[in-house]
């Protein structure tokens, strides 16, 4: 397939003022009339006006009401001659949502009708130059059956309503900010809303609404919660208001993405709206808070101010990402505050950097490694929807923070209002961020800096200390170097900050003092690397220190520190910062994973035990931490970390290292579980969500050992359970055991929520990821078979396919690849299926092979005789075809 070029930008001969838009709407035959005023760009050479269409039956076509001089069609481009400065282009065009199974442009969802037009799914609407830098004022008119569709909404202003002749009806909006087409959105459906009237911070009254269907109205007040605490986090922290009259939120089943930020109208995954105590868990709660913040956020950094073109996703996503982490870091600090002072907020806020760091670690670092490689600005693309990714968006949010760090909270504050000043109302690149970035803050020089958006592949990071107990002082040397990715052999140094603090052996930090500095300072300190190598030297010191490198994960690198495992249980149990302590904890299971993994005779080494339980036993620490540092690396990280990656030794050294460290500790275990009850009704709350997320790990640690006491109390949990964080925790850790009762658990579990789509999957995903603890049990292979063939899935709906293939397929390294080949063969046929549905799932899907070079050989054989099956394949949607043909590459 083509690829576009980064560098081929050029602006449209032709822009868009105003879109006048109307929709008669039909599931099977929806008439699209489409009026723009079409303005000669004076800022571009001379040309024709280009329309782009996809799936369209064009029913007329006009330029100021006369047929066109000269029109040129090629695939989906349109081109038409027309003269002047200023023309009305009409075009009528017809459409059958019922038909449109990709989700993307305007398709049906339990009898309503949704849009989903990020990024290129206007044209599958109309024909329209389709490019973000193309901003017009919208004026839409919906018109359809007041019975089936009694709520009309799209972007902006209600400014006329009323009935129409054969049960009919209609609605016309006005949007009075000028947006990109990606923005518009409409809804056509039969919902209700939660309302709340609140005031801005200039005093004006707006409306909020979240609209959902009928029987959700009890789950969307934790929603409309987060939206009103987004509204004002973003007044107080950026002094950013609400520019309309009014907000809507509308939740639909069937999406592929998480949420889209149109302009007035978001629309989202129920997944990430709807939530109550008997339905979610407290990560469904945080999630729905962080994705309502997110598009929130997006109408100032992304909606305000727009990307000039696709390769500039990340200045939008990359941005809000982290205004949403940081939103949530302190809603979590300040809920932690009120209940256990400003340590417990530090602690909250760290623990909510480490499950960032997490994510970053298990989906961008392997991204980063492997064909699909590609810097947070991309130079190319086949398909634009394959760029969604965790590099844009969370490797680019660390981009962020960087800048962040480096200019600190009101430099980066400086630049943001600058940002605003200069480009409010217009469509930008990731250029003129960082330049505003700079001329904010004293022209600092951020020419280095730019290299993050130019180069991909996770930095390394080498560091070596040498002490010299004659003068008391410790030099540090810190080495970068970035490994070769698809298309880029040498890399540059980037400029690194490198939080750094030096542990004594009491085990407190010291203050630190460079040479030349007069005074001792603060115990952590930012050291910018910018060479390939420099050395730090610290004065002033009474022992030896104890590095602790990268605090609060300071930078997205990968950090190579000579520690032997006397220095990682030294840090485990002393290193003050929480993300380096639980990045220690670690190292150091990723340490004995591995080696348990290369030598399938070894144990767990009785040092790694000790450091383990005094952990575990530390009753002092917070509960929400030792959850997080008790719990092993992901699978998918430390497949990454292994070469080659051998996914059936690690599944099996992982097996017996849980079975270990929950057999040893099984009384600490058990005591956990019983110190960590959470009294009274469930709130989410950062406190009480911690001490459940103890308490499940307990239970986890306790069913892998195969405790009789554990699994007894976890059936008794599951029983018991007032909220669904309880119940599911206990229902996941019977599954990921071999009692009987768990199929008992499974069918009461489903029993209870037969009509409940979301609760139904994380039913779907629990068994999609069960790993096998008995060699007699049959292979999950089998059971995600037959859980196809429930009534209650559809590969149609991409919450289905996300939680029972995607949980499989990317959660489940040691089932997947199981070396018969047979999980290969059904990801193939999978694939195959979706893509003729919908492209965009489809290439989520496929890439859970991409990484298959990293494997041991005989898996590499059977993995690209799918591949090769997969690409072969008739009809591939050029989404499938970039992955799976760069994957082959
Ligand atoms: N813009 C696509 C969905 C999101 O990132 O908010
Ligand atoms: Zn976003």
């Amino acid at each position: 397939a083509p690829s576009i070029q980064r560098a081929d930008y050029r602006p449209l001969a032709w822009t868009v003022e105003t879109v006048d838009l109307h929709f008669c709407l039909e599931p099977e035959a929806t008439v699209v009339t489409n009026r723009m005023l079409c303005v000669r760009n004076r800022e571009a050479e001379a040309g024709q006006i280009r329309l782009w269409g996809e799936d369209l039956e064009r029913l007329s076509l006009t330029v100021d009401g006369q047929a066109p001089q000269a029109v040129r069609e090629q695939g989906a481009l349109l081109e038409i001659d027309a003269d002047g400065e200023r023309v009305v282009v009409e075009v009528q065009t017809r459409i059958n949502p019922k038909a449109n199974t990709t989700l993307s442009g305007l398709y049906l969802s339990n009898g309503g009708f949704f849009t989903q037009c990020e990024a290129e799914g206007f044209r599958r609407i109309t024909c329209f130059p389709d490019r973000p830098d193309v901003m017009a004022r919208f004026t839409v008119t919906l018109e359809a059956d007041r019975a089936a569709c009694p709520v009309l909404l799209s972007n902006g202003n209600l400014v006329e309503q009323g009935e129409l002749p054969g049960g009919r009806h209609y609605a016309k909006w006005e949007d009075p900010f000028p947006k990109p087409s990606y923005l518009f959105a409409l809804v056509a459906a039969d919902l209700v809303a939660l309302e709340r009237k609140v005031e801005t911070m200039s005093g004006r009254e707006v409306l909020l609404q979240v609209w959902v269907e009928a029987g959700n109205l009890d789950r969307v007040e934790h929603a409309m919660d987060s939206l009103v605490h987004s509204m004002r986090w973003d007044e107080e922290t950026f002094g950013l208001e609400l520019d309309l009259d009014r907000f809507m939120i509308v939740a639909v089943a069937d999406f592929n993405m998480g949420a889209m930020e149109n302009k007035g109208l978001n629309i989202f995954n129920t997944k990430f709206i709807l939530a109550k105590p008997d339905t979610a868990t407290d990560i469904d709660y945080e999630n729905v808070e962080s994705v309502v913040a997110h598009e929130y956020f997006h109408n100032w950094t992304g909606n305000r101010v727009t990307c000039r073109d696709w390769f500039q996703l990340t200045l939008k996503e990359g941005l809000t990402v982290f205004r949403d982490q940081q939103f949530s870091a302190d809603m979590l600090g300040r809920m932690a505050n009120e209940a256990a002072g400003p340590e417990g907020a530090a602690s909250a806020r760290a623990v909510k950097r480490i499950d960032d760091v997490r994510v970053l670690r298990a989906a961008q670092f392997p991204e980063d490694a492997g064909p699909m490689a590609h810097p947070i600005r991309p130079d190319s693309y086949q398909e634009i929807n394959n760029f969604y990714t965790a590099t844009v968006y969370e490797k680019g949010a660390e981009v962020i923070r960087m800048l962040h760090t480096l200019l600190g909270p009101e430099g980066f504050r400086n630049g943001m209002d600058l940002y605003f000043s200069y480009f409010d109302g217009q469509a930008v690149t990731c250029d003129d961020f960082v330049e505003v970035m700079s001329e904010a803050n004293n022209g600092f020089d951020l020419d280095q800096f730019m290299r993050w958006y130019s180069q991909a592949g996770t930095p390394r990071v080498k560091a070596s200390g040498q002490w010299n107990a004659a003068d008391g002082s410790y030099t540090l040397t810190l080495a970068q170097s970035t490994p070769a990715t698809p298309g880029q052999h040498a890399k540059l140094p980037l400029v690194i900050p490198v939080a750094a603090g030096l542990i004594g052996p009491d085990g407190r930090d010291y203050p630190l003092r460079l040479e030349g500095e007069s005074q001792p300072g603060a115990t952590t300190r930012v050291l910018k690397l910018t060479e390939e190598a420099q050395s730090f030297r610290f004065v002033g010191l009474a022992a030896e220190p104890v590095p602790s490198l990268l605090r609060g994960f300071s930078a997205p690198v990968i950090l190579e520190l000579d520690e032997d495992d006397a220095r990682l249980a030294f840090r485990m149990a002393h290193d003050a910062d929480p993300c380096n302590r639980w990045d220690a904890a670690q190292r150091y299971a990723e340490r004995v994973a591995l080696a348990m993994a290369a030598d399938p005779s070894a144990g767990v080494p009785a040092a790694f035990l000790e450091a383990f339980r005094a952990l575990l036993g530390n009753a002092a620490l917070d509960p929400a931490f030792r959850a997080q540092a008790l719990a092993l690396p992901g699978e998918a990280y430390l497949l990454e970390r292994m070469t080659p990656a051998d996914p059936l030794a690690l599944r099996a050294a992982l097996v017996r290292l849980m079975r270990t460290l929950g057999a040893s500790f099984a009384a600490e275990w058990l005591a956990t579980c019983e110190a960590m009850q959470v009294p009274g009704p469930y709130r989410y709350h950062p406190a009480d969500a911690g001490r459940r997320a103890l308490a499940n790990l307990a239970l986890r640690y306790l069913a892998a050992a195969g405790n009789a006491q554990g699994l007894a109390l976890a059936q008794a949990r599951f029983d018991a359970a007032t909220n669904m964080t309880e119940r599911f925790g206990a229902l996941a850790a019977l599954v990921q055991s071999t009692h009987p009762a768990r199929e008992a658990a499974l069918a009461a579990f489903h029993a209870r929520y037969r009509d409940d789509a979301l609760v139904l999957d994380k039913w779907f995903a629990l068994q999609a990821g069960a790993w096998r603890w008995d060699a007699a049990a049959v292979p999950t292979l089998e059971r995600v078979k037959a859980l196809m063939a429930d009534p209650a899935f559809s590969l149609s709906n991409p919450n289905k396919v996300y939680a029972l293939l995607g949980t499989y397929f990317r959660a489940n390294a040691g089932e997947f690849h199981a070396a018969d080949g047979s999980g290969h063969a059904f990801w193939a046929d999978q694939v195959i299926a979706l893509n003729a549905r919908n492209p965009q799932v489809a290439a989520r899907m496929a890439r859970a092979l991409e990484n298959w070079r990293h494997f041991v050989p005989a898996l590499q054989s059977s993995i690209r005789a799918q591949l090769e099956r997969v690409l072969a394949s008739p009809n591939l949607s050029p989404d499938v075809a970039e992955i799976v043909g760069k994957a082959l590459d």
